[in-house]
């Protein structure tokens, strides 16, 4: 591993930090090494999810919340993470109007939409989160549509998860549809410029006390104007405040032992399956469908002679 490259991710050189992250994107031996050498480096950032349906203002308000924690002398990255919008149209649009937003900032953006064949997005995110932890970056916001079991994954993986909602839609809670208000660390209702604020905070307070959690921390509720940057100061207030408890509870080793639990967990999964299938043939994998669809033999058949051979 190439020793000036390594020292200028770890000062956060932007574009050394720009060209590790994509080199963890394309995987393979690289990405391998890359993280190898640089992981030693990490565990000190503070790791922030950012959920929510698309359009509740994600984006608008991960800026606000960089620009904030900026004035508060962080060094801040963001990952966007964007699955359903590959590296064009409107994606690319709104990451244009993003970066002239935060231009001059001092803040690392960066969007991140597939990965190739091995890995999947998940994984891609994982190790840019890593990169960026070890270039020294203080707080790494991830922001992610909450529309998915994969989306969800990554928002787990933070120390702080924020959902977001957004008035309109009289009492439906479009995080509960979802099945990511559970991952809520801090809830927030933005566009409270918005008639029905009230009432979506007020339907996530009930929501609260229907399913209360377990754990002595209760998600608070926040209103903010993510356009104005309205709420934004009492909103990295309460992140503070739940990373205070995490620390005060030893749950940060907890949220951590959870998310390389499941990486590692993932990462064996893909390569098992690799290995095993790589010098499968094509024709091969096709006689056994075959055989599977004409009845002839069982899929736990076929898995068993994978395995075995
Ligand atoms: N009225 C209002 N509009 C907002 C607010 N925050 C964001 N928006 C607008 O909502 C739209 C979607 O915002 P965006 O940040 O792209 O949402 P995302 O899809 O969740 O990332 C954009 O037109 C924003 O300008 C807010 O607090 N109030
Ligand atoms: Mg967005």
């Amino acid at each position: 591993m190439n020793s000036q490259l390594l020292s200028q991710i770890q000062n956060g050189e932007p574009l050394a930090v720009a060209r590790a992250i994509t080199r963890v994107e394309r995987g393979g031996n690289d990405a391998r090494n890359l993280i190898r050498a640089l992981f030693p480096y990490t565990g000190r950032a503070d790791i922030i999810g950012v959920t929510g349906a698309p359009g509740t203002g994600k984006s608008t308000l991960v800026n606000a919340l960089a620009k904030e924690f900026r004035t508060r002398e962080k060094r801040v990255a963001i990952i966007a993470v964007d699955p359903s919008s590959p590296f064009t149209g409107g994606a690319l649009l709104g990451d244009r109007f993003r970066m002239q937003d935060l231009a001059g900032t001092g803040i690392f953006i960066r969007s991140m939409a597939s990965r190739g064949q091995l890995g999947g997005l998940a994984a891609a995110v994982s190790d840019a989160i890593l990169v960026l932890d070890a270039a020294q970056f203080d707080v790494i916001l991830i922001e992610t549509v909450g529309a998915g079991q994969g989306e969800v994954d990554i928002a787990k993986h933070a120390h702080t998860t924020i959902v977001l909602e957004a008035p309109g839609l009289g009492d439906d809670i479009q995080a509960l549809k979802a099945g990511i208000l559970e991952i809520a660390d801090v809830l927030v209702v933005n566009k409270a410029d918005r008639d029905g604020a009230n009432a979506t905070a007020a339907a996530l307070e009930m929501n609260l006390n229907l399913n209360p959690d377990k754990n002595a921390w209760r998600p608070p509720v926040l209103k903010t104007i993510a356009l104005q940057g309205k709420g934004i100061g009492e909103l990295a207030d309460a992140i503070a405040a739940h990373q205070k408890y995490l620390g005060e509870n030893h749950l940060r080793a907890k949220k951590e032992a959870a998310r390389f639990n499941d990486e590692l967990r993932e990462l064996l999964q893909r390569e098992l399956l690799h290995k095993k299938l790589q010098n499968v043939a094509a024709e091969q994998w096709q006689t056994w469908i075959d055989e599977i669809t004409t009845r002839r033999r069982d899929v736990y058949a076929i898995a068993e002679e994978i395995l075995n051979g």
